[in-house]
Formats: C-alpha cells, sequence, structure tokens
C-alpha cells in the first residue's frame, strides 16, 4: 500500500471512530446560556440532552454579564435559552424587548411567586427557583481572632472587619445587585449608599461572580462573603467552618429567572428546554449538584437544607421596579460613580 492509500484509510478510520464515539442527535441543537454554578448547569444539558435527543451548546456566566452578552449580540442573536441567573436582569431584558413572549403549558404547576415574576414580564421571563440574600463567615477564623459575630448588615461596616468583606461587582453580578436593589429598600436611596461607600473600605475583592465569596470563606481567604444564603449553605453541606447569617434588618431575596432569546435560531427547542426546565423531574437535578434553591414547581422537592423562606426577615422587594430598565441602569451607574471608583 502506498502513502496516500494509508493516509485515507487512517482517516477513514479515525473518522469512523470519532463518529461512532458521539451520541446521535437527531433533533438539533440548543445554545443554553447558564447562570446558576456549572456543577448544576452541566446536569442539566446531559439531562435535557438524554430526555430529548437535542445537542446542546452551553456557556456559563453571571446574570449582570448574559443580560449584556444579549444585549450586545440582538442583532445577531447566538443564544436561545437563558436559564438561571436573578430575575432583575431578566425583567430588564424582557421590557427591552430581548426575549420571547411564551407562556408555557406548565404555568399552572408553579408557585404564585413564579407565575407573578411571569406576569411582570408579560410572558418575556418566568420564575425558576427562589432563595433569600444574606452573607456567611469562617467560623474558625472568627474564633482565632477574637472578633465578635456580626449578625447585621450594620456589623460589615465596622473597622475590624477592614478588608475582611468579599462581595461581587453589580455590573457583572445578579447577586450583588439584589444587594443594591436590597439595601436602597431597607434603608433609603442616600443611607445605602453610604452604607456601601463605608463597606467599600472592608471589602478585600470585587468578584465577578456572585457565589465566589461564598467560596473564598470557605477557604479561609476572606473572613466575610455576601451571597446568596444558598450559596454559603453548598460550603456548610461541603464540610467548610462557615456560619449563615440572614442580617436582623431584613434582607431581600432573588426570583431566579428563564428566558427565551428573542430571534432564537432553535426556537422550538428552546421551548422544549423551556417545558422541561419547570417540570419537578429537571428542578429535582438541583439537589444532586449542591444546589439549594427553593424550586418553582410545587411538586418539585425541596432540599432539607434550604434556608427557610419563611423564618427569614424578607423584605417586599419590589421587582417590577428594580429589575425596570431605567432603574437599574440608573443604580449601577451611580454604584460605579459613587462606590465602584473609590480608591482601594
Ligand atoms: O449559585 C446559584 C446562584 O446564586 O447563581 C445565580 C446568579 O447567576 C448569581 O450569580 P451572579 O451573582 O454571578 O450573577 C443565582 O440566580 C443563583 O441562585
Amino acid at each position: 500500500m502506498n502513502n496516500l492509500a494509508l493516509r485515507s484509510l487512517a482517516l477513514a478510520i479515525a473518522a469512523a471512530g470519532s463518529w461512532s464515539a458521539l451520541p446521535a442527535f437527531a433533533d438539533g441543537e440548543l445554545v443554553v446560556y447558564c447562570n446558576v454554578q456549572e456543577e448544576w448547569c452541566r446536569p442539566m444539558v446531559n439531562a435535557f440532552e438524554k430526555a430529548s435527543g437535542i445537542k446542546v451548546l452551553m456557556t456559563r456566566k453571571s446574570s449582570g454579564e448574559t443580560y449584556a452578552q444579549i444585549k450586545a449580540e440582538a442583532a445577531n442573536p447566538r443564544g436561545d435559552i437563558w436559564w438561571g441567573g436573578t430575575g432583575d436582569p431578566h425583567l430588564q431584558a424582557a421590557e427591552e424587548g430581548l426575549t420571547e413572549v411564551y407562556k408555557s403549558p406548565k404555568l399552572a404547576e408553579l408557585q404564585p411567586w413564579a407565575v407573578h415574576i411571569a406576569e411582570t414580564a408579560k410572558y418575556r421571563m418566568v420564575g425558576i427557583y427562589s432563595g433569600a440574600l444574606g452573607y456567611s463567615y469562617n467560623t474558625a477564623d472568627l474564633a482565632k481572632r477574637k472578633l465578635g459575630e456580626p449578625k447585621c448588615w450594620a456589623d460589615l461596616i465596622k473597622p475590624e472587619f477592614k478588608g475582611e468583606v468579599q462581595v461581587a461587582n453589580p455590573n457583572s453580578s445578579g447577586t450583588s445587585y439584589t444587594m443594591l436593589a436590597t439595601l436602597v429598600q431597607i434603608m433609603g436611596e442616600e443611607k445605602a449608599f453610604d452604607y456601601m461607600k463605608a463597606l467599600h473600605k472592608n471589602v478585600n475583592q470585587y468578584t465577578k461572580s456572585g457565589a465566589a465569596p461564598a467560596r473564598a470563606v470557605a477557604t479561609g481567604e476572606s473572613l466575610i462573603g455576601i451571597t446568596f444564603q444558598h450559596d454559603a449553605v453548598t460550603q456548610v453541606v461541603g464540610g467548610a467552618p462557615v456560619k449563615v447569617v440572614s442580617p436582623c434588618e431584613g434582607t431581600g431575596y432573588e426570583i431566579g429567572g428563564m428566558s427565551i432569546i428573542k430571534g432564537a435560531k432553535n426556537l422550538e427547542n428552546a421551548k422544549k428546554w423551556y417545558d422541561w426546565a419547570l417540570t419537578p423531574e429537571a428542578q429535582g437535578i438541583a439537589v444532586g449538584a449542591k444546589a439549594y434553591q427553593v424550586p418553582s414547581n410545587k411538586s418539585a422537592p425541596t432540599p432539607p437544607q434550604a434556608p427557610k423562606l419563611g423564618e427569614i426577615k424578607l423584605i417586599n422587594y419590589d421587582f417590577a421596579k428594580y429589575g425596570s430598565s431605567a432603574e437599574r441602569t440608573r443604580l449601577l451607574a451611580r454604584w460605579d460613580k459613587e462606590v465602584g471608583a473609590l480608591p482601594k
């Protein structure tokens, strides 16, 4: 056999081998923008591919980043479905016409808060889970340094916590925007901005991702981290010396969202994901991924470790106002100018 024949044979074998190793995706593709933790995005994708025969291309980003990406891609949308992430940027995208109207037949199975946010968005988004904001601290580190236990938002600006608090940047992170909007609703806007300027002195790093501060607390890299409480519970379940705090003044919460991207190239497959992601089976995948939000389908199991929303002093978070395009844009610009720009 000459060289050319040998090369053709090798190529044919390689091609046959790789094709047979791939699952047969007879039903097309779906591009998913996923905003929860990678550990939960992956099993969701695998389960959907298995159930539907549709090939999923997934990327994971934070909520604010995904909103910005969808806006930037609006003239030529590359994503089909936006799954997870805080409700405010989904609401902003809905108002700006960046997402599609869709009324899933599964709406009837959902908790009232999940349907209410869908109504607020004129059915351009739906609620898929809920969770309260708070913070966590490293118990071993706190004891070693003989510092008093923080219990309130007010404690986080005390001088003894200088450089000890980690939180995300509210532009990239839905978690951190939830904090900004929560403080404004609890304290009033002027006092909330005074508070965030004082907090700035104690912040060691503004991360891109909202859940990163919970991991930094678990490893002892930061003493305190402001995150959703369920993201800190993940660290507790993993065995880290972490205590989760519901601030004494009260706190805000999120309704995690799902939206179909306007102009989705795989619209029918996006609807299939949408309906499937609202089933108890799909929502039950969270527990195995150590994700402890409260699911929106009434029949989906709520993990026993999930913070009990009924026992937390929750504010009446105004999603319509703080998810509106004008308010979210204005508050983020003010944060950039008055807080983010301060020297460190
Ligand atoms: O880890 C889960 C979670 O906290 O992440 C989502 C959201 O994208 C927050 O991340 P960013 O702050 O980085 O945007 C939340 O909706 C969800 O509960």
